[in-house]
């Protein structure tokens, strides 16, 4: 066996940097580089090794949690067909990354997470950043990464590691495990020879398959669709990832079944497909919501029938509701009792669509989905063009970065009251022209997750809309942005706090307490005037070149402006926060306090009670087939 001595971090960088995956005849490489800040676990480990491998670009994030968040953006605008490492010290960085390993697997999308750890040697412990605990020596805060992601395993020693990252990538590379993948790295192993096999860093090719559907369930699938009378089509993230964007427009144009888009799956279809019914769940257009309602049959596909999605199992009201679930993943397709044709979106979809030649939904429903559709479009024109305030309203916002922006280009977003508003409201154009990351809803995701978005394809703008809340968690890849010389175009919507929990809050009787960005005041409550936080001079501070914007033609201005611009630039505009887009046909389970000494909270309780009656136990229907 030919052989090479190389450290264990070398040897993982060399492994790294020649595999590859391939779809539907198409090549790619797999991993673009690796994301970090170094420190004493790692520098002169993983640090040395991407030292000597300038062809595995390393890239040097200012927050190791903003690391993961790239890495997972350009994961999802890659259609999981690219990735990066993130490389961090031991101690605090490795536990940076915890929240973006958990994002990461919510979202079913791949990284590699490479974290420094203690000593396997032991005998200088405990060292710095060193968590000990005193009924093992085998525990770090690595440990952490155990619940967050889909494989994890710790390098004890430079062998270990061939087996290790043939197993990582089995999970990064797989449709139905894909998430984060943790390889802990004891800061003496990393720097530790060993002559490593030299076929380990031979150009390797992942194949990603596209499983067929088993034969018998996809006739069954068929045959409850003819039996159907009101079916429903889900679009989840799957139907995006598959690229199974074409096969759903002919599905659902050959069969009149109406479409309703997940955050994840939302720019499946172009906005103005007759089929598509919008957004669907909690932040759902009110076609989707009442077509969900009364559907007999749903037919969810690529999607985790999430709580948003299922309006906390609110959402299918109809008593003889069936599920066919169309998923790469066992663990989704078993989901609602649901029919489970566990394979491609793509495979499926145009098989079914086959096996379904010359049906049709009725001319009455057809009817229904063309009237919910006009009426959703003129919805949105009054809520684009409501001339609210100033402070402007952040329908209007949306609506003018929607207007001004083209087709192929994309928005970004997290968390706050803007992923429901741009879920309902949001016209997308092109697959993956829509991008929230609304697994793990989190806050500061929004400039990180730009930047993967802009790397994946730097020919799209990318227009990150970010609230003043999640722009204060985490703000710090505008300056990344610029050292890169990737654009980003930050609309950043300060309405003083939070909207969205604001809102929530007085849904639950509690009257926005705690919510606002106010000062503290001699009542000993923060009631006082806005924290004075100027977000033009923090954009700026960061590189960014920054307008303030009050009106809507301030707004517009600053938007076509930023058309001419090289390098990231923002927009601040204060939106009124009380202005906001409504509900439609749905509800969310947030449990009110049961007794409670205000009188707000009570009278919300009630609502409450009555609410959750019509939660339903989808997974109990399995006896009623
Ligand atoms: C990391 C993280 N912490 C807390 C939350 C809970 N949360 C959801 S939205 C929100 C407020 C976001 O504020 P902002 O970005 O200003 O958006 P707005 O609600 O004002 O639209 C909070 C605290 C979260 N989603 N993520
Ligand atoms: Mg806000």
């Amino acid at each position: 066996m030919r052989t090479q001595r190389m450290t264990m971090a070398q040897a993982l960088v060399g492994f790294l940097k020649n595999q590859y995956v391939e779809r539907d005849g198409r090549e790619y490489r797999f991993f673009h580089g690796a994301w970090g800040i170094f420190g004493h676990g790692c520098i002169a480990g993983i640090g040395q090794a991407l030292q000597q491998n300038p062809d595995f670009r390393y890239y040097q994030c200012k927050n190791e949690q903003a690391a993961v968040h790239i890495a997972a953006a350009f994961a999802k605008a890659k259609n999981r067909l690219g990735a990066f490492a993130c490389v961090s010290s031991i101690g605090p960085g490795a536990t940076n990354m915890v929240t973006g390993a958990a994002l990461a697997t919510i979202n079913r999308l791949p990284a590699l997470l490479l974290p420094g750890d203690i000593f396997a040697r032991r005998n200088v412990a405990p060292v710095l950043q060193q968590l000990e605990s005193e009924h093992s020596q085998d525990i770090s805060v690595n440990d952490a990464f155990k619940a967050v992601s889909r494989y994890w395993d710790r390098i004890n020693r430079p062998d270990q590691l061939v087996c290790s990252v043939v197993e990582a990538m089995r999970v990064l590379t797989s449709p139905a495990q894909t998430g984060a993948v943790t390889l802990a790295l004891p800061q003496d192993v990393q720097s530790e020879a060993w002559d490593y096999p030299s076929e380990m860093f031979e150009k390797r090719v992942w194949r990603i398959a596209r499983p067929e559907p088993d034969r018998a369930l996809l006739a069954c699938a068929a045959d409850m669709i003819r039996r159907a009378r009101r079916p429903l089509i889900i679009a989840g993230g799957g139907v995006l990832y598959s690229e199974a964007t074409e096969a759903l427009a002919q599905f659902a144009t050959a069969t009149g079944i109406p479409v309703g888009e997940t955050q994840a799956g939302k720019s499946s279809l172009p906005f103005d497909n007759p089929q598509n019914l919008g957004a669907i769940g909690v932040t759902g257009t009110p076609g989707a919501n009442i077509a969900a309602r009364d559907a007999d049959l749903v037919i969810a596909v690529g999607t985790r029938l999430s709580d948003f999605t299922t309006a906390s199992k609110t959402a299918f009201q109809n008593p003889d509701v069936r599920f066919v679930n169309i998923n790469v993943a066992e663990f989704d397709a078993f989901k609602h009792a649901g029919l489970p044709v566990v394979a491609d979106a793509r495979a499926v979809l145009e098989q079914l669509g086959a096996a379904l030649a010359g049906y049709r939904v009725d001319a009455d429903y057809a009817s229904c989905i063309r009237q919910w559709k006009d009426r959703w479009e003129r919805e949105t024109e009054r809520i684009f063009n409501l001339r609210h305030g100033p402070p402007i309203s952040q329908g209007e916002v949306i609506g003018v970065v929607n207007r001004l922006s083209r087709p192929q280009d994309i928005v970004v977003c997290a968390a706050g009251s803007l992923p429901g508003d741009l879920h309902k409201l949001w016209r997308a154009r092109q697959p993956n022209g829509y991008h929230l990351e609304y697994g793990y809803s989190c806050m500061g995701y929004e400039i990180a997750g730009g930047l993967g978005v802009k790397m994946a394809d730097p020919s799209r703008e990318v227009y990150v809309m970010v609230g003043d809340g999640s722009f204060l968690m985490m703000s710090s890849e505008i300056a990344t942005s610029i050292q890169e010389g990737y654009k980003l175009n930050i609309i950043l919507l300060d309405n003083h706090g939070f909207s969205s929990i604001g809102g929530l809050s007085q849904s639950i009787g509690s009257e926005g307490f705690g919510t606002d960005y106010r000062m503290r005041t001699g009542s000993g409550q923060l009631d006082g005037d806005y924290m004075p936080v100027d977000f033009v001079k923090l954009c700026e501070g960061l590189g960014a070149r920054t307008v303030r914007a009050r009106t809507r033609e301030d707004l517009e201005q600053a938007i076509e402006a930023m058309k001419n611009e090289a390098q990231t630039t923002a927009v601040v505009i204060e939106v009124d926060k009380e202005m906001r887009v409504p509900g439609y046909e749905s509800w969310w389970d947030v449990p009110v306090a049961e007794v409670s000494e205000i009188a707000s909270v009570r009278a919300a309780r009630a609502q409450y009670e009555e609410a959750v009656k019509k939660e339903r136990r989808h997974e109990m229907a399995a006896s009623a087939r």
